[in-house]
């Protein structure tokens, strides 16, 4: 499968997904702002909504939205253990989180994004995150990932978007647990394959 991405994006989240199941993966960059991919493709042909992630099958498909993504991922190579077995109670928390990572999390950034948003707003949405941010942190000092004591795609996803408060200054010194739960993914093999390929490590001096 071909997965559309931009560095760093919501499409990370996708991107280790697949790294973590031991899907076969080709990567195509997207350009958000002229909407080229880096082979000159005219993204907008591709994904018509006009964002990543995207991901071609082999089928010929094109999927889109990162939960439904991960979820396609996850259920691709169900032996992974990415995702708990479809219909059950613990299935459902998943998706529970997935709900709470688009809305609250990835969307909770938006207006932080938007250059023209004022700061007023800005502020704003940086409350609303913090409170978000306290709930997860109590989450997470009783378990080491989402859903408990395995890695999900919701982990996934969440160290993605998490991850951009190093872009808008918003502070996590107040959640240690976070804190905790972004190094100990992060040092997971396969999150350090994805950086490295999306360009995101820090070169050594
Ligand atoms: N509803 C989509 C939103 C994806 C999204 O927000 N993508 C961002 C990057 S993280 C993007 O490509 N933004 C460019 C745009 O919206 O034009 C999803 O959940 O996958």
């Amino acid at each position: 499968m071909k997965l559309y991405y931009t560095p760093g994006a919501c499409s990370l989240a996708v991107h280790i997904a697949a790294r973590e199941a031991g899907l076969p993966l080709t990567l195509e960059k997207v350009d958000l702002a002229t909407r080229k991919t880096e082979t000159g493709a005219d993204f907008a042909a591709i994904n018509p909504k006009g964002y990543v992630p995207a991901v071609a099958l082999p089928e010929g498909e094109v999927l889109t939205e990162a939960a439904a993504l991960l979820l396609f991922v996850a259920d691709r190579q169900p032996e992974a253990g990415l995702a708990p077995a479809p219909a059950t109670m613990e299935r459902h928390r998943l998706h529970e989180w997935l709900a709470f990572i688009t809305s609250e999390i990835h969307k909770g950034f938006g207006p932080l994004w938007n250059p023209s948003t004022p700061d007023s707003v800005k502020q704003a949405t940086k409350d609303k995150l913090a409170q978000r941010f306290t709930y997860l942190d109590k989450v997470l000092a009783q378990q080491p990932f989402l859903t408990g004591e395995r890695f999900t795609v919701a982990d996934a996803y969440l160290f993605t978007v998490t991850n951009w408060a190093n872009y808008h200054a918003v502070d996590l010194t107040p959640y240690a647990n976070l804190r905790a739960f972004l190094d100990r993914v992060a040092a997971r093999p396969k999150v350090q394959e994805a950086l490295a390929a999306e360009g995101l490590l820090k070169q050594a001096a």
